[in-house]
């Protein structure tokens, strides 16, 4: 399933994201890059095999990238594919979405919209092609699943009037039952 818009194309499919064939990948991480648990765990695992190994090259790369130890809405880290580039990956873009318990509101919407246009934005830098998104902040932070894939919608939306090199946007679902829920959002389109 996917929706054009201008140059770019957004689509959503489902897998591992670990093993997903774009350029970058998308890690839904937390503000200090501790990668303890869901999809940052998992691509802390399959990229270097040790998870602590990984938290310390997010760590090193985001003092050197940010120049301290933690990071805002908005701020990425990238860090290198390291064994996912069996896969094509080049790149992993650490964000933090927010955290919402089962909330929703212009805020949480607001942080969402700054998380997903900073890994784009940076995407467009490195000048990649494709990247890959999870369901950031869908999981463990517990916002409503429709509203995330609604924002990915809107913020792909407004990101692809702008973009240079981006051109194939996927938001990568785990589940069968999320990939459907998913879909049924952008039929609402
Ligand atoms: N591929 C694709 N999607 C996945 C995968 C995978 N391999 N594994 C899980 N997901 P979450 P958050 C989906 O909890 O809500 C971590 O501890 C999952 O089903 O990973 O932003 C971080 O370090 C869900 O739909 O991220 C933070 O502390 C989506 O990925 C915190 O969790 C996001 O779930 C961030 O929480």
């Amino acid at each position: 399933m996917e929706l054009r818009f201008g140059n770019l194309i957004f689509k959503i499919a489902q897998g591992d994201i670990t093993r997903f064939k774009a350029e970058a990948i998308v890690n839904a991480a937390n503000k200090y890059l501790e990668h303890g648990g869901g999809v940052a765990y998992a691509i802390a695992k399959a990229a270097s095999g040790n998870v602590r190994e990984y938290i310390r090259i997010s760590k090193e790369a985001m003092m050197e990238q940010i120049g301290r130890d933690w990071i805002e809405h908005g701020e990425v880290v990238v860090t290198p594919a390291l064994r996912l580039e069996q896969y094509g990956i080049k790149y992993v873009i650490h964000t933090v979405g927010p955290y919402c318990g089962g909330r929703w509101d212009e805020d949480k919407k607001e942080k969402l919209k700054k998380a997903i246009l900073g890994a784009l934005r940076k995407a467009d830098e490195l000048k990649v092609r494709s990247i890959a998104f999870p369901a950031i902040s869908a999981g463990i932070y517990g916002c409503p699943f429709e509203e995330v894939v609604r924002t990915f919608l809107e913020t792909v939306e407004e990101f692809s009037r702008g973009t240079e090199n981006v051109r194939e946007v996927y938001l990568v679902l785990y589940s069968r039952t999320d990939y459907e829920r998913a879909l049924e959002v952008l039929e609402e389109n």
